[in-house]
This record gives structure tokens, sequence and C-alpha cells, in this order.
């Protein structure tokens, strides 16, 4: 057998053909590993359908890459020769075909960077790493632009980014004579509106095999493996995409923010599972929802706000994690320290908004962005719950969660543990935000009128008593210093109340 020249290393989530590692080798000469293991699908106990969901796609892709010509190893969990991590993996890689190089594209997290850091001393073996090009915006070139600001917001970042790639630029100014359309994305959804839902695929035989695999060894892994209908190839997740762009998309704006009790995707996506293992490409869906909207078949209020969430929110909070890693898993502003109530597990907590989060939740390994801002992360902050125990939570239960992205959502965005660098206030609301843009309420035993008293809704003195907490922390913040104020008019016994109402809900969690 000759020998093989350059083994690339692809990971789970470096699902793509044109990926720096395989541009930069022959598949006449060069040979590809992927390897289902037990490490990645364990150092949090990952969602069942989460799990399923990576170990079809790479499988599938392991097919997309022989049809192109490529010799790959491809070793399924269970088989004699799979190994438990990727260094024990590639261990027995280099031993059986004796590369003289190691070619891999640049891990998108920290720890299995540090992995692949340790490669070429431990193999003395040259290991070439390859910048990850299916982002807008490098990890060196974020770093220039957080370079001396006092305060990295997203929104100017994000008009960097539009003028870089020219969506939605008319000359050098925005489509529509403004950057952003927010304002006009903010309405409730009625409870009889008409919703799409997302296109099902049902699984083929390589999804089948997977899902008994999944069922025999992470039986005890949280979540529903069934009815498992995400898409696990590029075709079926860019038809998923362009079904979307015509069934979802126009109402995308008005009503990213709303919240309804049984229906988990309104008019989202469902795309960030493709598009972060590298099924659908981040600027390719951008240019497809731009030429929707110069069509005149969506508004831009809904074109703008769905690019803005991809080149904007998902490319900042990419660029935060690679800046302030490691170390910022640990950040923790408020000193929060209390465990993670079980019912975020079993969705049994009697209120109506958390337990509608979670189940579905465990039934879809999604959530959309509201249901974890403003629901388990704002009742997380406002309980005082450790914000690491939280990261680890959501780095498990959703297909889409990888720590570039999760941690800089659950850690800055939803906790604010870390003082304000990603968000310039925290996300912090009472039940009336909640009764507002949902329907939760109706149904909850709770009342959401009422702020302190055992049927209360416990969001209510939770809030008050977080502001209370935290006054110092937070009363210097400028969008802050109104609620501060509200607090401080309170009459003392209304003060007294709320503190014993939240410390009564908190001692009975
Ligand atoms: P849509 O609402 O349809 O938005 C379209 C796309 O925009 C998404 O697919 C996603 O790629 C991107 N996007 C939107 N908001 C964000 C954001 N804040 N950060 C990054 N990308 C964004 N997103 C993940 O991809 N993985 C995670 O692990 C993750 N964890 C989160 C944890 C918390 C506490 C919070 C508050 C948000 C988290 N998000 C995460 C962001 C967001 O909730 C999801 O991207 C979104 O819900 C995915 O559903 P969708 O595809 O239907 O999105
Ligand atoms: C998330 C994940 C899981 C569950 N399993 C695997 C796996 O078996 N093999 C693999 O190569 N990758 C897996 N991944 C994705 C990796 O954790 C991901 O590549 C790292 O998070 C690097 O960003
Ligand atoms: Fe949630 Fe409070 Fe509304 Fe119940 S009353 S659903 S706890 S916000």
């Amino acid at each position: 057998m000759r020998r093989v020249r350059n083994l690339i290393v692809v990971l789970g989530d470096q699902l793509t053909p044109t990926l720096s590692s395989l541009a930069a080798a022959d598949p006449a000469r060069d040979r590809v590993l992927m390897a289902e293991l037990q490490d990645e699908a364990t150092y949090v106990p990952h969602h069942k359908k989460k799990i399923a969901f990576l170990f079809s796609a790479m499988r599938h892709f392991a097919e997309e890459l022989r049809a192109l010509g490529w010799s790959v190893d491809y070793v399924k969990l269970g088989s004699p020769e799979n190994q438990a991590s990727f260094t024990a993996q590639l261990a027995h890689a280099i031993a059986a075909h004796r590369p003289e190089r190691i070619l891999v594209t640049d891990a998108a997290e920290w720890r299995v960077s540090q992995e692949i850091a340790a490669w070429q001393a431990l193999f003395s073996i040259p290991v070439d790493r390859f910048p990850d090009d299916r982002f807008v915006c490098s990890t060196p070139a974020f770093r220039a632009w957080a370079k001396g600001r006092t305060q990295l917001r997203m929104e100017y970042f994000y008009r960097e980014m539009r003028r870089q790639t020219g969506l939605l630029m008319d000359g050098d100014a925005p489509v529509g004579g403004k950057w952003n359309f927010d304002s006009e994305n903010r309405k409730a959804a009625p409870v009889d509106i008409f919703m799409p839902r997302p296109s099902v695929f049902a699984p083929d035989a390589i999804t089948a095999e997977v899902l008994s695999l999944v069922q025999a060894r992470f039986a005890h892994h949280f979540g529903d493996l069934a009815p498992f209908w995400f898409a696990v190839t590029r075709a079926d997740a860019e038809a998923a995409f362009a079904a979307f762009v015509d069934r979802a998309l126009p109402q995308f704006g008005d009503y990213q923010d709303a919240m309804l009790t049984n229906e988990p995707f309104l008019y989202h996506a469902v795309i960030s599972q493709y598009l972060n293992c590298g099924l659908l490409d981040p600027l390719r869906v951008c240019r497809q929802v731009e030429a929707a909207y110069r069509s005149g078949k969506v508004p831009l209020n809904a074109a703008e706000g769905f690019i803005r969430q991809i080149i904007g929110w998902r490319e900042y909070v990419r660029g935060i994690y690679w800046l302030k890693m490691p170390g910022y898993e640990r950040s923790n502003f408020f000193g929060h320290t209390r465990e993670l109530p079980g019912f975020y597990w079993t969705a049994d907590s009697d209120m109506a908004c958390i337990d509608a989060a979670v189940t579905q939740t465990k039934e879809q390994a999604y959530a959309h962005h509201i249901q974890r801002l403003m629901i388990t992360g704002n009742f997380a902050m406002l309980a005082g719950v450790d914000p690491h125990a939280l990261h680890e939570w959501y780095l498990s239960v959703y297909a889409d969660a990888y720590e570039w992205v999760e941690l800089p959502n659950t850690v800055g965005m939803s906790q604010f543990a870390d003082g304000g660098l990603l968000a310039s206030k925290p996300y912090a609301a009472s039940g009336a935000y909640i009764n507002r843009m949902s329907n939760y309420c109706s149904s909850c035993g709770y009342d959401v009128k009422q702020r302190t008293g055992p049927m209360a809704c416990p969001f209510n003195a939770l809030y008050w008593d977080f502001v209370a907490r935290n006054r110092t922390k937070i009363g210097g913040n400028p969008r802050m210093a109104q609620t501060v104020r509200t607090y401080d008019n309170f009459a003392p016994d209304e003060r007294q109340r709320i503190a014993e109402s939240a410390a009564n809900f908190l001692a009975n969690l």
C-alpha cells in the first residue's frame, strides 16, 4: 500500500467539502479521517437528537466526500478500531497509515483547539492548521476591530460586516436608509395565526442505523430521539432553507420575539444546527435572503433582521469567544451560585412558560432565541443560578450548541455574567414582558398581574429582588437606572413583601 502523504482530520462540525484543510490536500494522494467519539458525545451529556443528527450528518458527509473522490476512514462508534478521543483516534490512524503530515482546519472551540495544538509534539509529525474560512470575519480581523474600543457593541460590528459583504447596501449606504429595522420586529403573534412548519425529512437507512446506535448507547441522555426529522445532507438542509425563505421569512421579522404555546418554531428558520456543522453556508444563505428581498418576495424588516442574526450576532459572538477564551467560561459578574433547578430537565416547575420551553427542548432539541433568552435564561439570572451550570445545560440540550456560539450567548447575553462586555444591559424581565410577548400566562397557575404572595408570578418578585440585590452593580448602567429608581420608590413594606416572596419561592426551588 502506498504511504499516505497527508492525513486530513475532519471534525464533526466541519462538514463542508470546500473546507480549508481539504482545499490544501489532494484526493488522489491524501486520506481523510473522521470518527464518532465517545468523549465528544459526552463531554457534556448531549441531547440524544443532537448526537443522532451529528453522527448521521457525519456519515452522509463521508459519503459525499467519497463521491468527490476522497478516501475516507470513517470510524463508527462501536467499531473495533474506534478510540474515545480525537488524539487517541489519530494515534491509531498514524500507526496504520504513517502519514507525512497531518492537516486540520482550526477547531471551532477552545477545548478541541488545545487538544490539536499538542499533536505536533506528541506525534513528532508536522501538523498544518488552516483557518476556518467559513466565517465572514476571521478571528484576527475581529481582534483588530475590538482593539482599543472600550465597548464592543454588536451594532457597529454588524455595520462593518454589511460594508464588507455588500449585503443590503446601496453603494455606501444601507438599503432603506437605516441599518437596523428591529423596532418593527416586536409583534406578539395572534393565537389563530397561520404557522408554517419547518421541513421534515424521513430517516433513511443511514439515519435509522444511527438512531439505533444512539438509543443503545445514550438512552440515559436528556431528550427524545423520535420523531427524528432533521435534514442530514447538504441537499436536504438547502431544501429546508429554501422552504423557510418561501414560507416563513416574509413574517420572520414581525414575529421574531413572539412565543406561543405548542408553536415551537413560529417563523424562525430552524437552521442553526445546519449552519453550525457546515451543511449550510452562512454567506450563501444571506445572499439568498437578499435576493428574495430584491425580487420583492420579502419585506426589508424581515431580510435585514435575518441577515443581522447571521453576519451580525453569529459572527460577533464568535469574535467575543475567541477574544476572551480561556477564562470567559468562568465569568460570574453577579457571583451567582445556585444549582440549576431540576425542572430544567423535567419541565415540572408549574410555571407555564418554563415548562413550555423545557418540554419543547426535550422534544425537539430546539427553542427559539426569545425562549432561551427571556424564559430559561431570564429565570436563571433572576434566581441567581450559577452561570457555568446554566452554560453546561445550554451546551447539552440544543442541536445547534457548540461552545463558541453557546457560551457568549449564555454567559454574556443572557446572564450578563461578563459584566456587560457583550450586552449593554441585563436581559432581566418580569412576568409583564412574558405576558406581552406570549400566551403562556393564560394557562399558568400563577397570576402574572400579582407582584407578591403565593399565587403571584414568580418572575415578578424575583425581578425586583434581582434589582434590589444588584442595585450597586447595575445602578450605574444608564439603561437600568430608571428601574432602580422605580424600586427605590416602592414603599418599604412593598419592598419587604418582594424580599419575602422571592425568598419563599427560592427556598422551595
Ligand atoms: P432564527 O431565529 O431563524 O435566526 C437565524 C439564524 O441566525 C440562526 O440559525 C443563527 O445561526 C443566527 N442567530 C440568531 N441569533 C443568534 C445569536 N444570538 N447568536 C448566534 N447566532 C444567532 N445559537 C446557536 O447557534 N447555538 C447555540 O448553542 C446557541 N445558544 C444560545 C444560548 C442562549 C442562552 C441564547 C439566548 C441564544 C443562543 N443561541 C445559540 C442563539 C439563538 O437562540 C439560536 O441561534 C437560534 O434560536 C437558532 O434558531 P433558528 O435557526 O430558528 O434561528
Ligand atoms: C458535538 C460533537 C459530537 C456529539 N460528537 C462528535 C464526534 O463524535 N466526532 C466529532 O468529530 N465531532 C463531534 N462533535 C463535534 C465536536 O465536538 C466539534 O468538532 C468540536 O466541538 C470542535 O469544535
Ligand atoms: Fe411564566 Fe409568570 Fe406567565 Fe406563569 S404567569 S407563564 S410563570 S410569566
